[in-house]
């Protein structure tokens, strides 16, 4: 274990997850119809994530948006992603909220910045326990946009 040789052994772990989840992904899983076990349409989700992560321009400027689905009861979720973003009154450009019912909330943040800032903004709402659905879509904007005005 640990040895370079081995650095391609599958390791086990398990993950708790709601039933009805659980339930969910086999049916994808199903759909998808190719005989694949969960192990390996898990291993699929966490090489795309890493994939991504990858991807991730620290020192480009980027333009993206960030878009969450909460729900506003949970504990002080509401103030905490008012403090995180205003921490970060430069990288946002715009923010759009939607009350979807009683308890959810659907927030849509436009996005540009330093690579570094946009995605630490990111990870520090996503984070946050009772965001239930969250992306970041970003794309460089390379020299060819001037962000800089
Ligand atoms: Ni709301």
């Amino acid at each position: 274990m640990g040895c370079p040789e081995n650095a391609g052994e599958l390791v086990r772990f398990s993950v708790a997850v709601p039933e009805d989840m659980l339930a969910g992904f086999d049916a994808l899983i199903a759909r998808r119809g190719d005989a694949r076990n969960r192990s390996e349409a898990i291993r699929d989700l966490m090489r795309a994530a890493l994939v991504r992560e990858n991807l991730r321009t620290p020192d480009e400027q980027v333009i993206g948006s960030l878009t969450m689905i909460y729900d506003h009861h949970t504990g002080d979720l509401t103030r905490r992603l008012d403090e995180v973003q205003h921490d970060y009154t430069d990288e946002i450009v715009s923010t759009m909220h939607v009350h979807l019912d009683h308890h959810n909330c659907l927030e849509i943040l436009a996005l540009r910045g330093r690579g570094a800032r946009v995605y630490e903004l990111a990870d520090k709402l996503l984070g946050l326990r009772g965001v239930h659905h969250g992306e970041l879509t970003c794309a460089a904007t390379g020299a060819s946009l001037d962000l800089s005005a």
